[in-house]
């Protein structure tokens, strides 16, 4: 993969269904580009594992498979928008229905930033299954807990979910000229490459 740290920053989403490797990626150019991950999945378990009430409120939500709700997760985004300096933000799992989208570029409008790209991570659904419940035996096999998500049936209502309120984001980012679609299928570094190009052509 290129990288180049001495570009100017980009603010990137990464789309896509439940195990397309988003937050893999994202790990990645935090590594490589010193950008800063805003993971709403990652906030989400947080606020699970730190007992609070909303903490509480949302583990079993998580646990089925559902989305969180927006008021929610837009709530833990602006926290972030508005405190944390960044060379620029991956937007892991966030926005995930148009009201979120609409609200992320109201909150980028208030901050003084802006969007580059929404990068869509177009992977088919029985590889999807495959790596989320390889990524459980995994854990398993490691004598950890696998996350309450990372089963069969929670991940066909993770599915839908993504299909129903999801999905039409990338219409509504297509219309803003954002979309870039890349196949998510490959080794994860072959898919690192794809999401590198798009950066440094941006960041040109
Ligand atoms: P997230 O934490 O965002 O997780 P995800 O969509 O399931 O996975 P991701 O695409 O990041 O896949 P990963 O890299 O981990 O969401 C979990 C839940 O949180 C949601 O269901 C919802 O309840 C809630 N939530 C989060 N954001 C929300 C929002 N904005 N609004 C409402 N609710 C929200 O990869 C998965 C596996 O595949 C890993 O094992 C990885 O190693 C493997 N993998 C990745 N890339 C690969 C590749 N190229 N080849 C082979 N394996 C690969």
């Amino acid at each position: 993969m290129t990288t180049d740290t001495n570009n100017r920053p980009v603010n990137l989403i990464l789309l896509g269904p439940p195990g397309a490797g988003k937050g893999t990626q994202a790990q990645l150019l935090v590594e490589s580009r010193n950008m800063v991950q805003l993971s709403t999945g990652d906030m989400l378990r947080a606020a699970k594992d730190s007992g609070t009430e909303m903490g509480n409120r949302v583990a079993e939500v998580m646990a089925r498979g559902e989305l969180v709700t927006d008021e929610i997760v837009i709530g833990l985004i602006e926290e972030q928008l508005t405190t944390v300096q960044a060379d620029g933000f991956i937007f892991d799992g966030f926005p995930r229905t148009l009201a979120q989208a609409d609200a992320l570029g109201e909150l980028l409008e208030k901050t003084g930033m802006s969007l580059d790209a929404v990068i869509e991570m177009q992977v088919d659904d029985e590889v999807l299954v495959g790596r989320i419940v390889g990524r459980a035996e995994e854990a398993r096999a490691a004598g950890k807990e696998a996350r309450a998500d990372d089963n069969e049936e929670s991940l066909k209502l993770r599915l839908m979910e993504y299909y129903k309120k999801t999905s039409p984001l990338i219409g509504y980012y297509h219309a803003k000229g954002m979309l870039q679609s890349i196949n998510g299928l490959g080794q994860i570094d072959e898919v690192a490459g794809s999401i590198g190009e798009i950066i440094n052509e941006i960041a040109k």
